[in-house]
């Protein structure tokens, strides 16, 4: 069985990173160790959150995993609390990736053209550090302009999108893969560019007209459960963009801070799996 450690934030309550990640990454059948950078109340779109800041378990939960000699097949980063957590997440990946792990960075930090309440200004070019090392990079629009300092635009063609893809693999990432991507009117989806072999790969589904939180969370879980059971990157971004969409249709669209209902949807999950064997 494979094993990944993911190190994002605990929302309580709000169905996004850690909430989202490890129901999602155990239901595809890949054993999902954690390293909560923080505990919230709930995400930072409610107001009047809680926060405690687990900078300092971070080193210290690396160091006795080192010393068991845990191997991890995956290293995934979702929101880190902080620009000081940066440098002990890098740490994190020298102390525990071997060379066979993979390291997938979804620099959650913002939305909708604008950071998420709480990072400051300096907080994208942090991320960036993590970023470099990634393997795999998964930013959505927002996050790539801020992680490469190029325009954002909601209005774009396709030579955005691949210049974006570019800044990203500049940046030091092997494979980006740009989510939100929408080219026409009711479509939307992902674009990717492979900096090894210079390759893109486009996939796109209905757009439905409203937006939830956490979905971004559970596109990455989906993306990286695929990976860990042998999906090609391919069919691993075709489940995340379906999977998402039918989460998204099910859901009462009256709540939408409180997350996408996946639990109803994951079935759907081990079915598309099993049918891949
Ligand atoms: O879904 C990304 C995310 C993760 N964690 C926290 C957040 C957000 C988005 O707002 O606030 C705490």
């Amino acid at each position: 069985m494979k094993r990944i450690a993911s190190i994002q934030d605990i929302s309580c309550l709000g169905r996004c990173s850690l909430t989202v990640a490890l129901p999602l990454i155990s239901a595809m059948g890949v054993e999902c160790a954690i390293v909560p950078t923080a505990v919230l109340s709930t995400h930072t779109m409610f107001q009047n959150f809680t926060v405690c800041d687990l900078s300092d378990q971070i080193l210290p939960i690396a160091r006795h995993w080192q010393d068991e000699k845990v191997h991890f097949d995956a290293i995934y980063t979702g929101y880190l609390a902080s620009a000081e957590q940066i440098g002990d997440v890098c740490a994190f990946f020298d102390m525990l990736k071997s060379e066979d792990t993979m390291i997938f960075v979804d620099p959650a930090m913002a939305d909708h053209g604008k950071l998420y309440a709480g990072f400051g200004p300096e907080f994208p070019a942090e991320m960036a550090k993590v970023a470099a090392r990634a393997d795999v990079l998964i930013p959505n629009l927002t996050e790539a302009c801020l992680l490469t300092g190029a325009e954002y635009k909601e209005e774009y063609d396709e030579a955005y999108i691949k210049d974006l893809l570019h800044r990203l693999v500049a940046l030091g990432a092997k494979k980006a893969i740009l989510t939100g991507v929408s080219f026409e009117a009711g479509k939307v989806g992902v674009m990717t560019y492979d900096g090894a072999t210079g390759e893109y790969f486009t996939y796109f589904n209905e757009k439905l007209p409203v937006s939830f939180h956490g979905t971004g969370d559970i596109f990455s879980s989906v993306v990286m459960g695929g990976l860990m059971r042998d999906l090609s990157m391919e069919d691993a971004l075709k489940l995340a963009v379906d999977y998402t969409l039918e989460c998204i249709r099910i859901t009462d669209k009256n709540e939408t801070w409180y997350g996408v209902e996946f639990e109803r949807m994951i079935p759907m999950l081990c079915q598309r799996l099993k049918d891949a064997k």
